[in-house]
């Protein structure tokens, strides 16, 4: 079996991730590396955060902080939010790690020492006030292929197009806003016309044509305009040192190192694991990669790397290049400074437990060949009448009745459709292998979906409910055979829905340990089996919600504009509840016995807390207001039924209640005299 090492575009670390990265490569890497671990690959999937080139020293310079802050807060924030989310890497690196730079460095001395590279002087455009020069994003202008007049000097966000500075019509530094000049600087060039004549490039060319045809077509394109030779050297002050005498001052152009930082962070993985060696393996002979990437990255995974991998000479070159489209939001572009965006980590802290419906909702409008809109009615749309009323609904009446009349006991034996119910089970799950191996992800699920509408439909048509009453031998077989839809569910499910097809399992009283492989037996649950305590999936959104963020968007957050004297310090009253939603929160004292900081982690601390039921681990965002050693023996108020959470790998088993007023926070105390365990209602 041939090893995989599967990658995700490493993100800049100069802002938070939204909804257009989760559903451009992120949640289909996810998906994909959770489908092949379920059939036993041997992989390993990479990530990290991007954190040199000029996206970087201008987000420093628009925040005044250094670069280095930038990218140590977005890099916190990016992997949080992906761990919260469940994009489960088995590992997320930093390009600004001493191993990359000492990978990125080696790399290019190989190709600088076997004399690859073009040493050429060119013109530079260099801004006199700021006395810099303006290498790509530091310049803007207007594009020669679309006429945008806010193209960068190395890209055209609008028409796609990779240029180069002096390709742009009247060019302006973004820094000073003044025109600048031209000045002689020494660069190294990637002789990249010349490597696609090679018969290396030419037989690398035809593994292509079975890719993606948004790639294979803008792949085809660029090998039809013409290469040009492109610097792989930047004049700039931030970046990995360019590892040659002669030249101080310059760093490696940042699409050079950044998908060398794939290497590293496998590297590194291995390393962590005390196997240093161990990464070759996954980068030679007949080692599989493939890169999940948007459409803005395709040139620089399907050409560029491939080249500098080629001409480097230890390394395989990508099987596969999964590129998507773009994600729109509510018809418009997604953008950053607009606020056009649904954030991860926001939606995060809004939605908690409801990860899988904005998964489930992104894939299924996965922008796979072309781009698509996200828009919230859409999102509510998917979640009440796909995952409540479908897939929910069957599961709910098949626990329901079965408790009813059996006590939660599967009955065993068959129903009179049981033939040709596993026999279109049997073509469904052949289906959803088939498309999610050729990365088609979004028809993955619906055929997934599929099975639980003929689960339904199988319900309707038989109404056991009905034949209770008149042939209750009939049932039996009815619900056993809807059961094992269920588990089927539960097992071809988790790549789409880790979370939700967890708690199917619990419900179904089935272990963890299901293969792949496994939803092909005919019988997954047998006479005899115990099935847990039923509860819903899902539930569904309400209209005020959706309005609530349709509200939001295009809104400047408070640190954006508005200055916070200004803002009413009071929230407005939540929603109404009924008592029976207050009565499912179990809230107890508490005492905390331990308290120590999370690594590398600003805001959290993880305590040992006497909930009287237990000692548990709760891990609570508190760390920028308490030291840990004050706090030890503090009674505190503990919702010890929330389900457990991982929180930067550590399991946190419950919830502190906190008040805040003006930014600072207070525990809520039960009171003197309490002991740990009463109950608070
Ligand atoms: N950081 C670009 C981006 O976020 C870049 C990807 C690097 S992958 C090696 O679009
Ligand atoms: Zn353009």
């Amino acid at each position: 079996m041939s090893k995989k090492l599967i990658t995700a575009a490493l993100p800049y670390a100069n802002g938070p991730i939204h909804i257009g990265h989760v559903a451009g490569c992120y949640l289909p890497a996810d998906i994909y590396t959770r489908f092949e671990r379920m059939r036993g690959e041997d992989l390993v999937f990479v990530c990290g955060s991007d954190e040199h080139g000029v996206a970087i020293t201008m987000k420093a310079r628009k925040e005044g902080v250094t670069p280095q802050e930038v990218v140590d807060k977005y890099n916190a924030q990016i992997s949080d939010a992906f761990e919260r989310f469940g994009i489960r890497f088995d590992h997320f690196s930093r390009t600004s790690r001493p191993i990359h730079h000492k990978t990125a460095q080696e790399f290019f001395r190989k190709l600088y020492d076997k004399g690859l590279f073009i040493e050429k002087e060119t013109d530079q455009y260099y801004d006199e006030e700021a006395g810099q020069f303006l290498a790509d994003r530091y310049i803007v202008g207007t594009c020669p292929v679309c006429s945008n007049e806010n193209a960068y000097g190395d890209q055209c966000e609008k028409c796609g197009s990779t240029l180069s500075p002096t390709d742009l019509i009247n060019p302006k530094s973004a820094l000073s806003g003044s025109a600048p000049v031209l000045k002689k600087a020494v660069n190294w060039f990637l002789p990249m016309d010349q490597i696609a004549e090679s018969p290396a490039f030419k037989e690398y060319a035809k593994r292509v044509e079975g890719w993606k045809s948004n790639v294979k077509g803008q792949f085809k394109s660029w090998l039809n305009e013409g290469l040009q030779p492109r610097a792989m050297t930047r004049d700039l002050d931030w970046g990995i040192p360019v590892p040659v005498e002669g030249a101080e001052g310059k760093v490696l152009y940042v699409w050079f190192d950044a998908p060398i930082g794939y290497i590293s962070a496998t590297k590194e993985y291995f390393e962590q694991q005390g196997n240093p060696d161990g990464w070759k393996a996954y980068w030679e002979g007949d080692a599989e990669l493939i890169h999940f990437i948007g459409k803005d990255n395709i040139v620089f995974h399907s050409i560029i790397f491939p080249m500098m991998l080629m001409e480097h000479g230890d390394f395989v070159l990508p099987t596969n290049v999964p590129a998507n489209e773009f994600l729109n939001l509510e018809g418009n572009k997604l953008s950053t400074s607009r606020n056009w965006a649904v954030w991860l980590h926001e939606y995060l802290d809004e939605f908690p437990g409801k990860n899988d419906e904005l998964r489930y909702t992104l894939t299924s409008i996965a922008p796979e060949t072309k781009d698509s809109d996200f828009t919230w009615k859409d999102y509510q749309l998917k979640v009440n009448s796909e995952l409540v009323a479908i897939l929910g609904n069957f599961v709910n009446r098949v626990m329901v009745l079965m408790q009813k009349y059996y006590e939660g006991q599967v009955p065993g034996g068959v129903s009179e459709r049981h033939t040709e119910l596993l026999a279109e089970q049997a073509k469904q799950t052949a289906q959803i292998t088939k498309l999610l191996e050729s990365y088609r992800f979004r028809d993955a699920q619906s055929e997934w979906m599929n099975m639980a509408r003929l689960g339904n439909k199988f319900l309707a048509d038989l109404e056991p409910w009905k034949l209770w009453k008149t042939e209750p031998e009939k049932v039996a077989g009815i619900l056993t055979d809807a059961l094992n839809i269920c588990a089927r569910l539960a097992i071809l499910g988790e790549p789409f829905l880790p979370e939700t097809t967890q708690k199917l399992k619990q419900q179904l009283g089935l272990s963890d340990k299901f293969t792949w492989a496994d939803a092909g037996k005919a019988e997954l649950m047998g006479a005899g089996h115990q099935l847990g305590a039923p509860f819903l999936l899902f539930t569904n959104i309400d209209d005020e919600i959706i309005e609530k963020q349709i509200a939001k968007l295009g809104q400047m957050t408070e640190a954006q504009n508005t200055p916070t004297e200004e803002t009413n310090p009071i929230a407005p009253q939540k929603a109404e509840i009924v008592y029976d939603d207050f009565a499912k929160m179990d809230i107890r004292a508490g005492i905390i016995l331990e308290a120590v900081k999370v690594p590398k982690a600003d805001k959290l601390l993880q305590l040992t807390v006497d909930t009287g039921l237990d000692k548990r681990t709760i891990v609570s965002g508190i760390a920028e207001h308490f030291n840990p050693e004050d706090i030890i023996g503090q009674r505190v108020s503990v919702l010890v039924n929330l389900a457990p959470r991982k929180l930067r790998g550590i399991e946190s088993q419950g919830m502190i209640l906190m008040t805040e007023t003006d930014g600072k926070l207070f525990f809520v105390d039960p009171g003197e005299g309490t002991t740990a365990g009463s109950g608070i209602s």
